[in-house]
């Protein structure tokens, strides 16, 4: 089984990927350290990482060609089309999604373009652009990390 989880950074993908890859067996990647790995993106001024779509898809999908039980964690793999059994897309509410960046140290234009993506509803619109409506999973992470995980589970 080959999973995909994506969202707007802080909705929780990396705790959710890694509880996934434990209750699962699977292979936690993560987009930013498969990225850097296979040298490809380049940092832009706020030393953020930005992974090129195509290039990251076709090595990814390669890879996945040889490593049978994966889960991809990252917020770019909703702009790309992987072959995965399923995609988990996770949601929190404004405040909640606020709080969280906040407490990361964003800064405040970093925290209005996260949360105005959520807000539009970005990565949900690329995952629908990108994979069957079957393989989405859509599951909101507002109340803490072990009922999301069960709900999750009961998705799955
Ligand atoms: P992401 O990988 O999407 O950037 P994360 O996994 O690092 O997000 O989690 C961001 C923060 O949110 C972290 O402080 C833990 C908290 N969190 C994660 N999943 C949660 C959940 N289901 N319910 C409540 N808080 C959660």
């Amino acid at each position: 089984m080959n999973l995909l989880v994506t969202g707007t950074p802080g909705v929780g993908k990396t705790v959710i990927s890694k509880m996934l890859a434990q209750k699962f067996n699977l292979k936690y990647v993560n987009e930013k350290d498969f990225a850097l790995k296979n040298s490809i993106g380049s940092f832009n001024d706020e030393n953020e990482l930005e992974i090129p779509i195509k290039e990251f898809e076709r090595l990814a999908n390669e890879f996945l060609k040889e490593n049978k039980n994966v889960v991809f964690d990252g917020h770019t793999l909703c702009e790309m089309k992987l072959n995965v059994d399923k995609v988990i897309l996770l949601r929190v509410n404004p405040d909640d999604l606020e709080l969280r960046l906040e407490n990361r140290g964003y800064s405040t234009e970093k925290c209005w373009d996260n949360l105005f993506c959520e807000g539009i509803d970005y990565c949900k619109k690329h995952v629908l652009k990108n994979y069957s409506k079957s393989k989405l999973i859509e599951i909101n992470s507002n109340f803490n990390e072990k009922l999301t995980f069960l709900e999750l589970l009961a998705k799955l």
